[in-house]
């Protein structure tokens, strides 16, 4: 996340109300706060609001300022209770950020359109009292916040869950996992190695392995115990590195995932057992239902989900969606049917997936739309073709990258692999050898990937 401005609200002191109180009785009072822009497109911008409690500890907070030229309006905001008056913003405390203690801190944030100049507000208030950026002439004490954590992304995020629309940490932090995924592990377990996981993890700084485990076309189907133990190594080896694991239950064809109901509870309740305990899995139960309606998949998801809450009840679950997990989409439908008709369960999310080369505005619509209302993981998408052939499309891709970064939905790119087809972030021939580190071994869309999965996470802690 690049840090483009930053400013430091100070401004004159008019605490009123502690001047005509004895200097005994009064509850020391202050606050800074830290407006960063950390994001800033047309029309639209993304800032992080850090505000220090420069006082007595308080339990139950409110943060506001105002813009000097009213052009903003607050789109959507999170780690506190956003609403906009004019060109008033508040943010309200949520229950686990309520107490602040004396030096204490709250890290929010939001993204807003807004029209004009955009300039950044001078003067903000904590429960009515202006923040002067210190107290008593003192200096502000040190910033507790040691930045950006260090570690892997699990050890920094452990057990993740969902909260609100967002993937959250476990500061109840809202995060963005930025990953690839493997082809099928039935024809390209030669990509899939100790230094191949490697790369990911160290150069391309990924935070998460989807494992494509198909069920058909020689899939699981085939080998139920062998498919199960070699996504349980794959488990193993992210968690390894670092990373998370997302288990794919890569249904296709047949469309309808309840052909696969009984392999995939059998599967997932193998996989769920065995896994429980660790904090990087992330189970996928339905690839890309086509050719069904959405009541069939909830109707799937809510026989499948108890099966793994049973064995991990903490554990995320993701929910493929109508029309190749277009969110109906490509069926002529759109996210109403989700959104009036959810799955009956919790710390779930549902996927979303888009082809660059064919999936263009309506989808980054529905997307954007639908992001409000209900929790979203891109866990598949491609920079070409739904063929997962053709032309990479940088323009539409980047168009893509950006909606995702600036909405904090985590992704996963179809494929960490060397298949003959330009979705392959590297070129055929690669898994045969032990590079996969030198650009010569990267596509066009492996080098694109791996130049926007490799920025650094910025990871929220505290
Ligand atoms: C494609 C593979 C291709 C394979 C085909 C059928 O890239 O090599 O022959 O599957 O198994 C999806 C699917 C994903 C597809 C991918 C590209 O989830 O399995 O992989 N795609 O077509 N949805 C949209 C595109």
């Amino acid at each position: 996340m690049k840090r483009l401005l930053a400013i430091v609200a100070s401004c004159a002191t008019a605490l009123g109300l502690t001047a005509l109180a004895s200097p005994q009785a009064a509850a020391a009072t202050g606050c800074k706060v830290d407006y960063t822009i950390t994001n800033q497109w047309s029309g639209g911008f993304q800032a992080g609001v850090k505000v220090t409690n420069l006082g007595d500890p308080v339990s139950g907070w409110v943060l506001k300022w105002t813009w000097p030229d009213g052009g903003q309006k607050v789109v959507q905001g999170w780690n506190a209770t956003w609403s906009q008056s004019g060109s008033t913003a508040s943010a309200t405390n949520v229950d686990w950020n309520r107490t602040l203690a004396t030096g204490g801190t709250a890290d929010l944030g939001f993204t807003a359109s807004f029209t004009g100049a955009n300039p950044k507000p001078t003067a903000f208030t904590l429960n009515g009292v202006a923040c002067t950026g210190s107290i008593g002439g003192e200096e502000p004490p040190p910033d507790p916040d040691p930045g950006p954590g260090t570690g892997t992304p699990v050890s920094i995020n452990g057990q993740l869950k969902v909260c609100g629309v967002n993937l959250c940490n476990q500061y109840n932090r809202p995060i963005q996992l930025r990953g690839m995924s493997t082809h099928g592990i039935q024809w390209f377990s030669k990509c899939y190695n100790n230094a191949s996981l490697d790369a990911l993890a160290q150069d391309w700084k990924s935070d998460l392995f989807r494992i494509a485990m198909y069920v058909q076309e020689s899939g699981y189907e085939t080998d139920p115990a062998g498919f199960t133990s070699r996504v349980n190594s794959y488990v193993d080896m992210a968690e390894a590195r670092g990373m998370y694991a997302m288990i794919d239950f890569h249904t296709l064809t047949p469309g309808d995932p309840n052909y696969n109901l009984d392999r995939a509870k059998t599967f997932f309740a193998s996989v769920a057992a065995r896994n429980a305990a660790k904090k990087n899995v992330i189970y996928e139960i339905a690839n890309e239902p086509n050719g069904v309606s959405w009541t069939a998949i909830k109707n799937y998801a809510e026989q499948v989900i108890p099966v793994i809450r049973a064995a991990d009840p903490d554990a995320v679950i993701i929910v493929g969606t109508r029309g190749w997990s277009s969110l109906g989409v490509s069926d002529g439908s759109n996210e109403t049917e989700v959104i009036n008709n959810p799955v009956n369960a919790t710390n779930i999310m549902y996927a979303f997936h888009f082809y660059a080369a064919s999936h263009k505005d309506n989808y980054r619509a529905t997307l954007s739309r639908a992001a409000t209302k209900l929790p979203l993981f891109v866990t598949e998408f491609g920079t070409v073709s739904a063929t997962g052939g053709g032309a990479m499309d940088r323009a539409s891709s980047v168009a893509w990258l950006d909606l995702l970064d600036q909405l904090k939905i985590s992704y996963a790119n179809w494929t960490y692999s060397d298949a003959n087809e330009s979705s392959a972030a590297f070129r055929p021939g690669t898994c045969n050898g032990s590079d996969y580190s030198s650009s010569g071994v990267l596509t066009e869309s492996g080098a694109l990937l791996k130049s926007r999965i490799s920025t650094p996470d910025a990871f929220p802690v505290g």
